[in-house]
């Protein structure tokens, strides 16, 4: 059987510098609230949702949106499913369209668009270093996490001690999905990442071992209200794994 096509958003892109990218998976219950958020926070980025053919139809939903909101694009991925694959997409795509920043984001509310901004400033700090990576950080003074329950806190902490103590990433929140990224700094190397959430470990790592600068930047992450997690059983154990075998990598060089 022939592979079913992609589709894409049909308006043309305006130029422009920052791109937002948020991948959904069944966030239908979310996807109007993300995109009203989003370009209300700031005047000039752009947004990109990159849904992976979901059931409910949240890429439906989000294409409908398009004919009305010409800072919006969307790209409905068939026959692939991964959280790490959608961003990789988007990055490309902005990559593509010539855009110099990044902001990946989640769907479910839990990054609040409001935040936008503060990353994006702190990508050029006053008189300092301009910054590849800006993280929004629940671990650093100030970044909060609100309406976990205490599981979510100890896998979430084992994950980050890992990342920073054996992968060798010097941050204390890895596993954030909240970021700002200059484009240049991060297409321009070779990379086999990881198609599920540990894209999001690994990218980091990538960024640190090419010598770029990451800084964190305080947020708080607000446990989803509607819709279901994807970060399920099956998915931890594959990223799981996928953290281990990045750990020999960077460790061992293999
Ligand atoms: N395109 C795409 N997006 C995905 C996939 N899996 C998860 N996502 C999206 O990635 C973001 C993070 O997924 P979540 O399910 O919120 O995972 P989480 O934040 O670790 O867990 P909860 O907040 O408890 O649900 C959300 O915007 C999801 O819709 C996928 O396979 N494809
Ligand atoms: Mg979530």
């Amino acid at each position: 059987m022939p592979p079913v096509a992609d589709i894409t958003s049909s308006a043309a892109w305006p130029s422009g510098r920052v791109l937002v990218v948020a991948a959904t998976y069944e966030e239908r219950a979310n996807v109007d609230q993300l995109i009203d958020g989003v370009l209300a926070a700031a005047p000039d980025p752009q947004l990109l949702i990159v849904d992976d053919d979901s059931p409910d139809g949240t890429g439906v939903v989000a294409l409908d949106r398009t004919a009305r909101e010409p800072r919006l694009h969307v790209l409905v991925r068939r026959g692939r499913r991964g959280l790490g694959g959608a961003i990789l997409e988007g990055f490309m795509l902005a990559a593509r369209h010539g855009f110099e920043i990044v902001v990946n984001m989640d769907a479910d509310l839990s990054h609040a668009p409001e935040d936008i901004p503060r990353l994006l400033a702190a990508m050029h700090p006053a008189g300092g270093r301009p910054a590849d990576v800006v993280l929004g950080s629940r671990r650093v003074p100030g970044g909060r996490v609100v309406g976990w329950p205490a599981w979510r806190h100890v896998v979430s902490r084992l994950v980050g001690w890992f990342t920073r103590w054996v992968v060798g990433v010097p941050v204390r929140d890895a596993s954030s999905g909240f970021r700002a990224v200059r484009v240049a700094s991060f297409t321009g190397r070779p990379h086999a990442f990881a198609t599920g959430y540990t894209f999001l470990e690994e990218m980091l790592w990538t960024t640190h071992q090419a010598g770029g600068r990451i800084v964190e930047v305080p947020i708080t992450f607000t446990n989803r209200e509607r819709g279901s997690s994807k970060a399920g059983l099956r998915e931890s154990l594959t990223g799981g794994w996928a953290l281990l075998r990045l750990a020999v990598t960077a460790r061992l060089g293999l």
